[in-house]
């Protein structure tokens, strides 16, 4: 057992605990990736303990991490694209298998909100760009200033010294939100957000917004969503695969596991990248499993708001 002291979040669980087998079921129950998770979850989990809807949860749990200026990863202060322009991916997915999606979205707060506003008030699934900001403007979400955060431009000008691509495994260029609930009534849903990869290609698209890779739900089996180096889990539809995997009735953490072996089978570049799968089913048991060690993840129940570390493939 590893004991971390995670800080603060006043009241909330303090010890980071090894978790290599799946959690008893509880309902309801709310993960989230990473050390940020713990402040969504404590927003999230306001909106569990009162019997409140898991898709209010995930919606409103990971905008306390957009609106968190300083995270490198999620939200405008997260890391520019390779021109120094921040961009936004973000996807949410309901009980119903309804589910929306915003991409390569720029100046807006809130893109996990505009997911949502796609998925409701219009009848596709993914919009992108110009296009998405637009649709947002119209809906109410203002223009923020096209500026980086203090630690965003400070890192993105040393970042131009050199101008080399090289994604590191569990440093600020991998720590996308990704949040999966179960509400009191047994209901399922999921939602993703990020700035994506620093210094990515302009226009580069991960797997955070697209519905079934960095995030999915299906209400009669379970919901997954993964962060990492978005392509890996883009070429195996990642977030789908764990769903399906715990439909043919695999736990959520072997379900994690057998996603992983997948990824790793199916990119050849595996030993340099990091990704992790987190995953629920509908009893409220959960699971993860990640490529490489340095995983986090947090989960809040009736029993409290803790963090634990994934199992994981490279040992
Ligand atoms: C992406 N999956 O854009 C995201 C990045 C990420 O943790 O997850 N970081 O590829």
């Amino acid at each position: 057992m590893s004991a971390l002291v995670i800080t603060g979040v006043p009241g909330l669980g303090k010890n980071l605990e090894e978790n290599f087998t799946d959690q008893a079921g509880k309902k309801p129950v709310v993960i989230s990736t990473w050390d940020h998770g713990l402040a969504a979850n404590a927003e999230a989990w306001k909106i569990l303990n009162s019997r409140g809807k898991a898709l209010d949860a995930v919606e409103k749990g990971v905008m306390v991490t957009e609106d968190d200026f300083s995270n490198l990863s999620v939200g405008l202060g997260g890391l520019p694209d390779r021109e120094g322009i921040v961009t936004l991916d973000a996807s949410i997915m309901d009980e119903n298998g309804r589910c929306g999606g915003v991409a390569f979205l720029e100046r807006i707060k809130h893109p996990v909100s505009v997911a949502r506003m796609v998925m409701e008030k219009t009848p596709h699934v993914l919009m992108v760009g110009s296009g998405a900001q637009k649709f947002a403007l119209e809906n109410g979400f203002k223009l923020e200033p096209k500026k980086l955060s203090p630690a965003a431009e400070k890192a993105y000008k040393e970042w131009l010294k050199r101008s080399e691509y090289k994604p590191k495994a569990n440093i600020e260029n991998h720590d996308t939100i990704g949040m999966v609930a179960i509400d009191a009534v047994g209901n399922l849903s999921g939602s993703c957000t990020t700035s994506g990869l620093a210094y990515k290609m302009r226009g580069r698209v991960g797997d955070s917004p697209i519905i079934g890779a960095g995030m999915y739900v299906d209400n009669e089996v379970g919901a997954a969503c993964a962060t990492g180096v978005g392509e890996t889990v883009l070429r195996i539809c990642g977030s789908y695969l764990v769903v399906e995997l715990m439909r043919q009735g695999l736990s959520p953490m072997d379900a994690c596991k057998k996603a992983i072996e997948r990824l790793v089978v199916k990119n050849l570049n595996y030993r340099e990248v990091q990704v992790g799968f987190l995953a629920l089913n509908k009893k409220g048991e959960h699971g993860a499993f990640a490529v490489q060690k340095g995983f986090t993840y947090a989960l809040a129940d009736s029993g409290g708001n803790k963090m634990f570390d994934s199992d994981y493939f490279l040992r």
